[in-house]
């Protein structure tokens, strides 16, 4: 289920400190260690999936649970009504750096509308 070698995976295990912002069972949040809006977290789910690549149909109600997640952490950090976004970086071209799946929540700013 966990990666050794995977830093998230040593977050979610709490080996390595982190801003918690929200846990369960699945899922585990922490802000960002290099925000790049006022409000950015990473929610992530606990098992290793290294991308969205490797979610499979049995793991998609776990993914509906994690947008989940961002939608309440949305409205507890207080962008839900002023906007937000959601990205999912997926391998080497989407400027995937951490191997394990990991959605960022941004928020906080107007964000530019650039893509790339
Ligand atoms: P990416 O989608 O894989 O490019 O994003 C990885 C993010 O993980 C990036 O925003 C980093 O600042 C963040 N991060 C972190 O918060 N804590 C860490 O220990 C490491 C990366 I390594």
């Amino acid at each position: 289920m966990h990666t050794s070698d995977c830093i998230f995976c040593q977050i979610a295990q709490r080996k390595i400190p982190s801003e918690i912002a929200y846990e369960d069972d699945e899922v585990i949040a922490f802000k960002d260690n290099q925000p790049l809006a006022p409000v950015h977290l990473l929610v992530i789910p606990k098992r290793h999936l290294r991308s969205l690549n490797d979610v499979t149909s049995e793991q998609e109600p776990l993914i509906a649970h994690l947008f989940g997640v961002i939608r309440r952490l949305a409205g507890e950090f207080g962008v839900a009504e002023s906007g937000y976004r959601v990205v999912t970086n997926t391998g080497t071209d989407g400027g995937q750096v951490v191997g394990h799946l990991h959605f960022h929540l941004l928020g906080g700013q107007a964000l530019n509308a650039t893509i790339g």
